[in-house]
């Protein structure tokens, strides 16, 4: 083409442009498909209407999935159906470290990109891991909790997710080294893991079978939204001593937070949700248009929110940290349980 042409042409374009502006987002024409821990559970809900927002406004579409139960098998099942269809990218919140490996490759050896968030499948099972906060920010400030609300010493017991939940096994991992390997801490006495699975009911029930077993119990930390809420609930009706901490949404505890005797939980921790959800679709649309790969020091911006650095995880892979636990008290927890 000559120069008199090329010119004529860009011309024309960048009248034709100013004309009528065509929006090009980062993520035009993109096919993305989240993939929650279950169904019933707002964490996921909050989550994935804010990745969803997110991939909307830069051009892409989202394929919400809430399996029927918090486990591999049926994460498995969801992903067989996903792979089958043209999916760029599948991002996932895991139910089990290793178990879901053998699928998740198999996604990627279709060319579907695999970003996970919230709660990471084995390094090899992915390709970028959104971690809402430091595994050992989380697990430092809920010790650090129990420690505060226990008095610093006594009984304590935590009432977990699912016994096979990534997340919440790095959470528990994090919590006992740190109690191990300070002195500060050697008057607490941790006396039960249990495990409410993610349903109110086998949450409220493993309260109560621990209140029973435990009589002096000082302390449970329940490092899941479903179980906190089901625990908050049960030790206020039932006039407990024994008081309450871990993650929580703000919106499910509203009327459990308060440090006086007639509240069960007098703080609890959780993370910016919102940006949770936004924070993982940008991450998982740079991985699908090759901004990034998930190498360690890789750098994007993720909108509006700023550029990120792809850093080291503690289990050997990379991960992209979205910020600090946030703490929930009496102070905040009105102005936080509206947004989450
Ligand atoms: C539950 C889920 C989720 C976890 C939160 C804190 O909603 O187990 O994975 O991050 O609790």
């Amino acid at each position: 083409m000559n120069k008199k042409l090329v010119s004529a042409v860009l011309c024309g374009t960048m009248i034709l442009g100013s004309v009528s502006p065509v929006f090009a987002g980062t993520a035009d024409g993109m096919k993305i498909a989240l993939v929650a821990k279950s169904a019933g559970n707002a964490f996921f809900e909050i989550a994935a209407d804010a990745f969803e927002e997110t991939v909307t406004a830069e051009g892409g579409t989202v394929e919400k999935v809430y399996p029927e139960a918090a486990t591999a098998d049926a994460q498995i099942k969801a992903l067989d159906n996903l792979i089958s269809q043209d999916f760029d990218a599948i991002c996932i919140s895991a139910n089990d470290v290793n178990a879901l490996q053998a699928k998740l490759e198999e996604a990627m050896d279709e060319g579907i990109k695999v970003s996970c968030f919230d709660s990471a499948p084995n390094k090899d099972s992915r390709q970028v891991f959104v971690n809402q906060a430091g595994t050992v920010a989380v697990g430092q400030a809920l010790m650090d909790a129990v420690l505060d609300i226990a008095g610093g010493e006594g009984q304590w017991a935590i009432l977990s997710a699912t016994s096979q939940a990534a997340n919440q096994n790095a959470w528990i991992d994090a919590m006992k080294k740190i109690m191990e390997e300070d002195e500060k801490y050697s008057k607490l006495e941790l006396v039960e893991v249990a495990y409410g699975d993610d349903e109110p009911q086998k949450s409220t029930d493993q309260t109560a079978a621990l209140l029973e077993k435990y009589p002096d119990l000082k302390v449970i930390c329940a490092p899941t939204t479903v179980g906190i809420a089901a625990a908050a609930k049960y030790l206020q009706d039932n006039e407990s001593a024994c008081k309450l901490t871990g993650l929580g949404l703000p919106s499910e505890m509203i009327e459990y937070t308060g440090a006086d005797d007639a509240h069960s939980c007098p703080y609890f921790y959780l993370w910016d949700m919102v940006g949770l959800g936004n924070l993982s679709a940008y991450s998982t649309i740079a991985l699908i248009s090759g901004d990034i790969t998930g190498a360690l020091d890789e750098t994007f911006t993720a909108g509006d929110m700023g550029e990120y650095t792809i850093t080291e995880a503690d289990d050997g892979g990379t991960e992209i940290v979205l910020g600090l636990p946030l703490q929930f008290n009496s102070d905040n927890i009105e102005e936080m349980a509206k947004l989450y």
